[in-house]
């Protein structure tokens, strides 16, 4: 029984002072963490007073990306032991915006995944297809390499702790949501290349998100599917009530 897992993506959204309410209403409305895993990706610069504002909460707060060096010249970079130091303890890695925008490739993805678990963190790996490659049949191509990459190198326990997200690119922001079933579907694909990749227990084990579109009107349906365990929501997560909504759904 894998336990769900509804994580924010606040992307490049919010202020201070509304980041800092939107904690203060969830105080002593999230579920408990026995239920469901609650998490919060924010901008970097929120993470300190986010962690700081969900103590004592069964909130936790993640970072939406990171370099996979733990210091070094790298202007502008925040570092997986900088994230640890902090608290914080989950990371969204390789998430579409950050393959299209930024060049994050798969090699990139699988050194900042290694990165995260030698300093403690919880990688949110994401992997999608384009539209072009949907219609042209090579989703499963598409996501089953994304991930084979990424988790290269890991134990077979830090695949298995892994969260995964698939993400759909053309249903990303656009308020298409790709059927449950069709998720569905596609996230057993992801989970038999985890298993070819690494063995069947790891592959049950390891958590798979959907992500792109996912509201409260939509998060019931795709939670109920046998292969969803969770979802990577962007705007739906930027209002409280919303994301209150969201959680409940997973408890
Ligand atoms: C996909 C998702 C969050 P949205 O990027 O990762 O965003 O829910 O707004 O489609």
């Amino acid at each position: 029984m894998r336990k769900p897992i509804i994580a924010g993506n606040w992307k490049m959204y919010k202020k201070l002072s509304e980041a800092s309410q939107f904690v203060e209403a969830l105080k002593n409305k999230v579920p408990s963490a026995e239920k469901v895993d609650a998490v919060i990706c924010a901008p970097s610069i929120f993470l300190t007073s986010l962690v700081e504002a969900a103590k004592g909460t069964d909130l936790a707060i993640g970072a939406q990306n990171m370099h996979f060096e733990v210091e070094g010249a790298y202007t502008g970079e925040v570092s997986p032991s900088q994230l640890s130091d902090i608290d914080v303890q989950y990371v969204v890695l390789g998430h579409s915006e950050r393959r299209e925008y930024f060049n994050e490739t798969d090699e990139a993805v699988n050194k900042k995944a290694i990165a995260a678990f030698e300093n403690g963190l919880t990688p949110i790996i994401c992997c999608g297809e384009t539209l072009e490659e949907r219609e042209a049949g090579q989703t499963v191509a598409k996501v089953s390499s994304q991930i084979t990459a990424a988790i290269k190198g890991l134990t077979p326990e830090q695949v298995a702790t892994s969260v995964i997200a698939y993400e759909p690119i053309w249903a990303i922001g656009t308020g298409k949501t790709a059927t449950a079933a069709d998720a569905n579907e596609t996230c057993g694909e992801i989970r038999s290349a985890i298993a070819q990749a690494v063995n069947e227990e790891v592959a049950q084990a390891v958590r798979i998100q959907y992500g792109g579109s996912v509201k409260p009107a939509n998060v019931v349906e795709l939670l109920s599917m046998e292969q969803i365990d969770g979802a990577l929501v962007g705007g739906a997560s930027l209002d409280a009530e919303s994301y209150l909504q969201l959680l409940e759904a997973g408890a």
